[in-house]
């Protein structure tokens, strides 16, 4: 007994997988197995023999069963080590870039842009491209008569002979945006548009499509000095300068009045242009409070409703951040300066996380 004893569990501890336990458990103890063999034996013993050997069998019997259960279990926990060791996985490991195109500066500016007003309560306001020239131009207080009408270079859509419909443009601001949102749903309002607009121009500064964003805040005691904090902050998380200054210079716009230019603080030196410091000056925007006619015009009542308003260049404010030296290779769609000039597909600018990591 003590021989098989031995055997078996030198064979046990031996065993490598759960099919040599298996075939170990049916060598031993199995129906026709070495133990129950021997018990099977003791039919033929003495009484006095089968009271020592029967005991003992059955502790045999229990011991390697229990063993082959021990060894069984131990296996399957180092075949589950094995495989936590090799499956293993760093779910904290940055995720592998693979360049697919890039973001283009313009797209990127105008997300840096909206997360910035979208933390100080504006909403995105969009709009048709193509408008009439009741939204484009008269709604803002821009008269068929007024010499503002033909500076801004407005492409007319083709009409046919006998075409009684209202002319249409292509926008050239984002304004009829502004007022479609007025029409529809009210004041008190708090939204910016950004988008595309077209001139006829075309030269080192100018491009016949660009890209704006304008502004609008609506309320009962909306001031100037509402405009002014909301562009200092505004200035100061899109260059990430603090406490930059601005300048406003008197100016003249059909849609607001009082009109103001607005400067940004500046330095220029050795031909390398710093933005939030120094005592230079760079213009960057158009600004007022709305006129009372454009209220009117979107049916907001200017006995009960004020608000500023401004307008600002997309293309221009990305040049100016990412130091591009001309706007006409934002529509080159040269692959070279897009890989240089832009974004890493998943950098999604936010507040929190950086606007232009
Ligand atoms: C500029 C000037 C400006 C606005 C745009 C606006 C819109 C509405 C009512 C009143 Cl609905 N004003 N927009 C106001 C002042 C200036 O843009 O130089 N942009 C690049």
């Amino acid at each position: 007994m003590d021989d098989l004893r031995i055997k078996y569990l030198t064979l046990i501890a031996d065993a490598g997988d759960e099919s040599a336990i298996e075939s170990l458990r049916v060598q031993a103890v199995g129906k026709k197995g070495e133990i129950s063999l021997q018990m099977r034996e003791l039919g033929r013993m003495t009484p006095e023999e089968r009271q020592t050997a029967g005991p003992a069998l059955n502790a045999l019997k229990d011991e390697i069963t229990s063993a082959l259960v021990a060894r069984k279990e131990s296996l399957a926990d180092a075949a589950l080590d094995e495989r936590l060791r090799s499956e293993w996985l760093d779910v904290t490991l940055p995720a592998r870039t693979r360049r697919m195109g890039t973001i283009h500066p313009i797209s990127q500016v105008t997300e840096e842009v909206t997360a910035i007003f979208a933390d100080m309560g504006f909403a995105v306001a969009e709009g048709p491209q193509v408008d009439t020239d009741w939204y484009n131009f008269d709604a803002l207080n821009i008269p068929g008569h007024h010499p503002a009408r033909a500076e801004m270079d407005t492409f007319y859509m083709h009409r046919a002979e006998g075409d009684n419909r209202p002319p249409h443009v292509l926008r050239t601001h984002t304004s009829p945006v502004q007022i479609r949102h007025m029409e529809k749903h009210g004041a008190p309002c708090r939204i910016i548009a950004p988008g595309r607009v077209y001139r006829a121009d075309y030269d080192q500064t100018h491009t016949p499509m660009f890209n704006q964003f304008e502004g609008l805040a609506i309320d009962r005691d909306i001031s100037m000095a509402n405009l002014k904090w909301v562009l200092e902050e505004f200035f100061a998380a899109f260059f990430e300068v603090d406490g930059i200054k601005t300048r406003f210079r008197a100016s003249h716009f059909p849609f607001t009045e009082p009109s103001a230019e607005v400067d940004i603080q500046c330095s220029w030196v050795d031909g390398q242009l710093k933005i939030g410091e120094g005592d230079g000056w760079l213009e960057v925007l158009g600004s007022g409070m709305v006129h009372p006619h454009v209220l009117r015009s979107a049916n907001v009542d200017p006995d009960q409703w004020q608000g500023f308003a401004f307008g600002m260049g997309i293309d221009r404010i990305a040049m100016l951040k990412y130091g591009m030296p001309d706007l006409r290779a934002f529509f080159d769609s040269d692959l070279r300066w897009l890989r240089h000039y832009g974004f890493a597909s998943l950098d999604v600018p936010t507040l929190h996380g950086g606007l232009s990591r």
